[in-house]
This record gives structure tokens, C-alpha cells and sequence, in this order.
């Protein structure tokens, strides 16, 4: 079977698993999560995005997978909203250019909130710079809709697309995500670490939240505290994990 044969089969049978990996502020407390798909494939074991994703945005198999995406991390939602301190966790979910840019993408988002009853405000959506290479009125339009079901929006891998920062005013963005690429320069590249200032500076003058991403040590995670950036992310904190055991590490104080 060829591999889009397979992503098929995978999507009809549920084969996907979503990891979540949390973020945490400068004071230890989890604000949420990152949603991170895998497929549990029937006889490979489990596969981890770099294995299928081309596949799936190459073929458009994306967007049923990214609706699949958006209603399990919704379903969770729903889960944890009678729950003492799960209710408080934001989710983010990666949405791909291709499926963003489906006339119906608005709607379909509307009908997930609708079917699972998730709270919109807890749910972030993860946009990459490439939707403000062209066709920026639709990406405008669309989230302004979106916002205005109270859903949040982060601009992930900020700085290493081709953005034109003239468009982020025009777009009702909540936060922007520092790369790896220029956390993992800390304490190596004082060019790198000027330009992640900048990117902290800008992002707290338009009044946008920031996360780090990629966060690995405590020199990186204290330079990123210095700097004003108070939310990370990364394997310092802990990997992308099953559910179960992000529950497992959120009661029991991380
Ligand atoms: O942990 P990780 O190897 O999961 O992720 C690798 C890449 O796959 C990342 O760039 C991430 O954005 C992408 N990715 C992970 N999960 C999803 C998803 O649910 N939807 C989309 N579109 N991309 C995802
Ligand atoms: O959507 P995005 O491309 O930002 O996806 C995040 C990717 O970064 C995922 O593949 C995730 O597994 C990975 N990741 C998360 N934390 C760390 C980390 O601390 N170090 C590295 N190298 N990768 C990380
Ligand atoms: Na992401
Ligand atoms: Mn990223």
C-alpha cells in the first residue's frame, strides 16, 4: 500500500493519536498545551509527523486530518471543563495553510465548537507566516470570523518565514512563538540573542502575548525570563506526551 493509501485507511479508522507538551510560565504554572499529531500506524509502530505530514499537505489528506486534529483537541476541552485546574489549560492546535485556506474552513471550525461544546476561548489556533505571503484579505477575514467566536491565535516559527510585518496589524493575533532555531542560539550567537530581543520587544509594544518554544535548558529559559518572555515550551519541561500522562504531570505539580 502505498503511503497515501494508507493515510486513508488511517483517517476512515481513527489511527491518530494527538501528544500534548506543555507550556509553562515563569512562576512553574502550566497554562497549557501544544496539541502535536501521530499516527499509530497498524504494523510500523507510532509515526511521528515528520514520517507523514508532507504526504498528507501534498495530497490534501491535511485537511481531514486537521478537522481530526481540531475535534479531539475540542473533545478534550470539553473533558477537562468541569475539572479544578485542567479547565484553565488553553490548547493549541497546528493549522495548516492548506486547510486554513478552505472556503469552508470558518464554518467547519463553528460546527467542531458546536458538536463538542468546547469553550472557543481556550482553543488557540497555530498559524504559520506563509498565510501572509498572499491572499492576505482572506486570512484577515477568516480570523476576524474566528475571533469573533472568541477564538485566540498564535503566530507560530515567528521570524523565519517571509512575512511582511506591515500585515500583523491587520490580523486579531494573541501571541506570537519564537522559533527553536533562535532559542537554541542562546548563549551561542549574541546576533541571534539581540534578534530574539527585538522579536520580545515588538511582540510586548503591540500588546501580544509570548512563548518560547524549543526551551531545553535553564541558561535559555533565564535569558528568555530576563528579556520579558514569561510563557516556554519545550523539553525542559517535558516532551510531547499522551494524555493520560500530561494529566499524570499536571496533578502531580508537573
Ligand atoms: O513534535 P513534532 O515532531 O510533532 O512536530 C513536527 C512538525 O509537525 C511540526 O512542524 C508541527 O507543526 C507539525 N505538526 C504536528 N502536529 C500537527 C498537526 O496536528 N497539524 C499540522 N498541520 N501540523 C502538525
Ligand atoms: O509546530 P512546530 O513546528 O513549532 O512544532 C514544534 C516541534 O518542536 C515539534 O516537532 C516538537 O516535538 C518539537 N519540540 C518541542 N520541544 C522541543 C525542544 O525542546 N527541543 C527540540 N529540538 N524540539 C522540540
Ligand atoms: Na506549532
Ligand atoms: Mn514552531
Amino acid at each position: 500500500a502505498t503511503l497515501e493509501n494508507e493515510l486513508h485507511a488511517a483517517i476512515a479508522s481513527d489511527q491518530f493519536v494527538l501528544h500534548y507538551q506543555s507550556q509553562v510560565t515563569a512562576d512553574d504554572e502550566v497554562v497549557g498545551a501544544e496539541v502535536l499529531i501521530r499516527w499509530q500506524h497498524p504494523t510500523r509502530g507510532l509515526l511521528q509527523p515528520m514520517e507523514f505530514i508532507d504526504v498528507a499537505e501534498d495530497t490534501g489528506l491535511i485537511i481531514p486530518m486537521g478537522l481530526w486534529v481540531l475535534e479531539a483537541a475540542c473533545r478534550q476541552l470539553q473533558l477537562w471543563a468541569p475539572h479544578p485546574s485542567l479547565h484553565r489549560l488553553t490548547l493549541a492546535v497546528n493549522v495548516s495553510a492548506r486547510q486554513f485556506r478552505k472556503d469552508d474552513f470558518v464554518d467547519q471550525v463553528q460546527k467542531v465548537l458546536v458538536r463538542t461544546g468546547a469553550n472557543p476561548s481556550k482553543l488557540k489556533l497555530e498559524l504559520t507566516e506563509s498565510l501572509l505571503q498572499d491572499k492576505v484579505a482572506d486570512t484577515i477575514v477568516k480570523m476576524n470570523a474566528l475571533a469573533g467566536l472568541g477564538i485566540r491565535f498564535s503566530m507560530d516559527d515567528f521570524g523565519t518565514g517571509y512575512s511582511s510585518l506591515s500585515y500583523m496589524t491587520q490580523l486579531p493575533l494573541d501571541q506570537i512563538k519564537v522559533d527553536k532555531f533562535f532559542v537554541h542560539s542562546i548563549g551561542l550567537n549574541p546576533k541571534v540573542e539581540l534578534i530574539i530581543q527585538t522579536i520580545i520587544g515588538m511582540a510586548r509594544n503591540l500588546d501580544l502575548e509570548i512563548v518560547a518554544e524549543g526551551v531545553e535548558t535553564q541558561g535559555q529559559r533565564s535569558f528568555l525570563e530576563k528579556h520579558g518572555c514569561r510563557i516556554c515550551q519545550g523539553y525542559m519541561f517535558g516532551r510531547p506526551q499522551p494524555v493520560a500522562a500530561f494529566e499524570r504531570a499536571m496533578k502531580s505539580g508537573l
